[in-house]
């Protein structure tokens, strides 16, 4: 055996040392995961009531490096929110507007394509276009913004549309998710992005976001999508009212469609910024708790191959501790992005390809810049 195999072999089938292992209730799981046995809920529970950060991380880091080795996914990409107009109301989003309302906005095809025109030396692998439910905003205008982005920028990928609009648009055109996902994808729509899950069970989301798609709604049109060979992401909204058991269950529910489709190429989950929401009065969510919700993510998602990190909500210094607490992706050049501005975020808006290589290589892992559905692009060894 090669010296680099040994090595690799060492990081990803090592067993832990018991002694270090400060929680003794997560032997049990340790058991599980060197046997590699698949973890429960009642695992994911324990995992994120521990405070022994250092062995989730070594945990998490582990089966990180077994399926993603020692290299850190980014994408050179950048946000359209064509609208912020939505009639859904939901009570942790300060970025929605109702149609009237001061801030309201919504841009027009000509806007958003000139959004899509990389300045000189500039470039994008990937456009991610998400916006509200917005009532003046057709699916002809749709369609219309994907053609007129390809128009100007022909190679890009266009990742766009979370399936809360999907399902928008298929009532207000009396159509099915599935020719409104065909209409998008003969537009130019590449992939999909992995929103409005926000917490999958039915009770809360009766709390957060009662005008939204159900839970089982949301998964049934991943499935959908899935089916007709169309990739997508897969997000949680935490750090606001639900409870530790919420995001297990939530986990879970994306692990059994995954184990159906296999369809998610992506696990990012999406901390909670609070300002000019109702939950202001809430505590803000710690680095211990942004660290903790992505190693037990990559514990118990043993069939999605990715966990990103969204720098945009947790800063980027949390972004590169996360690259060894089970993240292996990084997202990404962004450019512009407003949801979680609107709620008061104080990271930066973008950050240049060269700052994202040095963040990366300084945290100790190899920057690939990756496509859209992970191919490799380039690898900045
Ligand atoms: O669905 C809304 C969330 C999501 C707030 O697929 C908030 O690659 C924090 O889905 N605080 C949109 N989050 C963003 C999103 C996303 C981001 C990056 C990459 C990908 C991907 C997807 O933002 C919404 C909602 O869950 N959100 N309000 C808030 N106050």
């Amino acid at each position: 055996m090669q010296a680099s195999e040994r090595a690799v072999q060492g990081l990803a089938g090592s067993r832990v040392r018991r002694r270090q292992v400060r929680d003794a209730s997560l032997h049990p799981i340790i058991d599980k995961l060197e046997a590699g046995e698949r973890l429960g809920f009642e695992d994911g529970v324990a995992l994120y009531r521990t405070h022994d950060l250092a062995t989730l991380g070594i945990l998490a880091n582990r089966v990180r490096e077994g399926k993603n080795g020692g290299v850190a996914y980014f994408n050179v990409n950048r946000h359209i929110n064509h609208t912020n107009i939505c009639v859904t109301g939901c009570s942790f989003c300060a970025f929605a507007k109702k149609p009237r309302q001061e801030g309201a906005y919504r841009m027009t095809i000509e806007e958003i394509a000139g959004k899509a025109v990389p300045a000189p030396g500039e470039r994008w692998e990937e456009i991610h276009i998400v916006g509200g439910l917005d009532p003046g905003f057709s699916f002809q205008d749709c369609l219309e913004m994907l053609r007129a982005i390809r128009a100007v920028n022909p190679s890009v990928h266009l990742k766009t549309l979370t399936l809360v609009e999907v399902d928008y648009y298929a009532k207000r055109e009396r159509k099915s998710p599935q020719e409104i996902l065909e209409a998008l994808r003969e537009a130019g729509m590449g992939s999909l992005p992995g929103g409005g899950a926000e917490i999958l069970g039915e009770e809360l989301r009766r709390k957060i976001c009662p005008n939204k798609i159900s839970g089982q709604r949301w998964l049934d049109l991943a499935r959908i999508a899935h089916q007709m060979g169309i990739r997508s992401n897969c997000t949680m909204l935490y750090g606001h009212v639900e409870a530790i058991e919420d995001r297990v269950d939530h986990v879970l529910r994306l692990r059994e469609l995954q184990d159906e489709t296999g369809g998610f190429m992506a696990f990012i989950p999406l901390q909670f910024n609070k300002h000019n929401t109702p939950y202001e009065h809430l505590p803000d969510v710690t680095g211990e708790d942004n660290l903790k919700t992505l190693a037990v993510s990559r514990l118990l998602f043993d069939n999605i191959d990715h966990i990103k990190v969204y720098w945009i909500m947790v800063g980027l210094k949390i972004a590169q501790a996360a690259l060894w607490f089970g993240a292996d992706d990084l997202d990404g050049t962004v450019v512009e992005e407003r949801i979680t501005h609107d709620a008061g975020a104080t990271t930066p808006v973008g950050v240049g390809l060269e700052d994202l290589l040095h963040l990366i290589r300084k945290a100790g892992r190899v920057p690939v810049e990756r496509d859209s559905l992970y191919g490799v692009r380039q690898v900045y060894a």
